[in-house]
């Protein structure tokens, strides 16, 4: 299957054509290419982008909210081959991407399709001074959106939706390792009605064409997902150019579990906080803290739960675990169980790749639970991003929240408990942009979505994005 650029409404191959294999994680072949874009494809998407603007921010707000509703229609129309498509090019269980991704990716079309017809801005009079006070929220005029690989198609669409909402052109970049269903969003925009130019998505390396956008003059914001590392470099790219940035980064979020939570509840919910995805999201509860009262039951009735996931093959409707992303993810996670033991921390169950007869090349490794002594080792500060988790008890709510805090992220935290003023307390001082309390990602696309400290700076999710994908100008008359 060969990718190609979509560019003012259609579908082009790279100028200096340079092209990327794609591998599928389940088996470990090549079973397509995508182009690896430079300069000059960005420019030829930022004309077209250049060129619809003028037309695209003057569309009427009943316009933009009935295309991003098409287009969401459409995506749910083609629920199954978007969700075998993603399955297929990430390693995700088919049925997470049909119940989660493809659902979600559908969800920001319509959500801010909606959400744009709300969007009011602000007046102030200036009692006394006889001057009224109006803001205008205009769009900011081509954005970036670069969005990574772990939930591809709905980490792309959760940027892309609210900036062509706010009637902004974009240009896209998916990653270059899940490129596949942001290729099939294209066809899905031309048959929805939108104008050519407004959104131009464009493939290719990190350091070839993220590098081109992120470092283009007249592209004036960048929202990116992606690892802090990435984020860092985007933040001092973008600085001299004053590009206004959105970047959701990197977690190690703590999940903190309290005697007195509905035990049940709280067992299976971790379960699926901790491998999820094989643990590829950046809001996976990686660290998880037990009271001590209830730590030998829960290690007991954790490792038996974690043991009976199946790890398969994506395309099988009982599998749990599927494939992780690539070859190079797979070695990383698994430097990081050797570095654990190296560090004396005991493995409780996984830890070893998987092999699937017929499927021997895949990238398939065992759920896997570290018990560690001490919070400052290195798997239980660095992001792993794959199916592991470190479990660790703790005495009292004072050392839990420090342990909590002392990490260098602050995305997500969740906590397990009954007691309200515990509840409150600890809500208040977690250094996190997000606090789940007895659930886990339950999500209401009203609510701001971001991180402190390495896990980003801004905000998205409802007005908040909306918000970034527009500048705010004062007009103050007096009369
Ligand atoms: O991400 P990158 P990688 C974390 C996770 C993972 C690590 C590295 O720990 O192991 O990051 O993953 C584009 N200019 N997360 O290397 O490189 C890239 O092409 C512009 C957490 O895959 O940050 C892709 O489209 N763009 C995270 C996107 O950035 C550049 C999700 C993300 O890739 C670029 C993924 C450059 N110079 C990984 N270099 C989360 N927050 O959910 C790369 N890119």
């Amino acid at each position: 299957m060969t990718i190609k650029n979509y560019i003012n409404g259609e579908f082009h191959n790279p100028i200096k054509n340079n092209w990327i294999d794609n591998y599928c994680p389940a088996n470990g072949e090549v079973y397509g290419q995508l182009p690896n874009s430079d300069k000059t494809d960005v420019e030829k998407a930022y004309n077209a982008a250049k060129t619809a603007f003028p037309m695209w921010s003057q569309t009427s707000l009943e316009e933009r909210s009935r295309i991003l509703i098409k287009i969401s229609e459409l995506l749910e129309a083609n629920l199954q081959r978007f969700a075998e498509a993603e399955s297929k090019d990430n390693g995700k269980p088919i049925s997470l991407a049909k119940a989660v991704d493809i659902p979600r990716a559908a969800s920001n079309f319509r959500f801010f399709g909606n959400a744009i017809t709300q969007f009011a801005s602000e007046s102030h009079e200036s009692i006394g001074l006889k001057a009224i006070n109006y803001t205008l929220r205009q769009p900011i005029g081509v954005v970036g959106c670069i969005s990574p690989w772990n939930l591809p198609l709905y980490l792309f669409t959760w940027k892309i939706a609210p900036a062509i909402a706010a009637g902004n052109c974009v240009i896209a970049k998916p990653s270059e390792v899940t490129p596949m269903t942001a290729y099939l969003l294209g066809e899905i925009c031309n048959e929805a009605g939108l104008p050519k130019g407004v959104l131009n998505i464009v493939h290719g390396l990190g350091t070839t064409t993220g590098q081109a956008i992120i470092a283009h003059e007249d592209i004036k914001a960048i929202s990116f997902t992606g690892g802090t590392a990435t984020g860092a470099h985007i933040a001092k790219v973008a600085a001299p150019m004053f590009k206004k940035l959105s970047l959701e980064l990197g977690g190690k979020n703590p999940n903190i579990i309290f005697a007195d939570c509905d035990y049940e509840d709280m067992l299976d919910t971790t379960v699926r906080s901790s491998f999820a995805n094989q643990g590829q999201i950046c809001l996976c509860g990686s660290r998880i803290f037990i009271e001590d009262a209830i730590y030998d039951r829960f290690k007991k009735d954790f490792v038996t739960k974690v043991k009976a996931l199946k790890v398969g093959h994506p395309s099988e409707h009982d599998t749990n675990i599927g494939a992780l992303v690539s070859k190079a993810h797979l070695e990383k996670v698994k430097d990081y169980i050797a570095i654990a033991k190296e560090e004396h921390a005991m493995v409780l169950c996984g830890g070893n790749e998987v092999t699937i007869k017929g499927y021997e090349n895949g990238y398939y490794l065992e759920p896997t639970v570290i018990e560690v002594k001490n919070d400052e080792c290195r798997v239980n500060q660095e992001e792993i991003f794959g199916p592991v988790v470190t479990i660790m008890p703790f005495k009292t709510e004072e050392a839990v929240l420090e342990m909590a805090n002392k990490v260098k992220y602050g995305l997500s935290a969740t906590l397990w408990t009954n007691d309200l003023k515990r509840t409150m307390s600890m809500s208040n001082q977690l250094q996190a942009g997000i606090v789940w309390v007895n659930t886990w990602m339950l999500r209401d696309l009203r609510t701001p979505f971001g991180g402190v400290k390495a896990s980003g700076i801004g905000r998205e999710g409802g007005f908040e994005a909306l918000r970034f994908f527009t500048e705010a100008k004062n007009v103050c008359i007096k009369y």
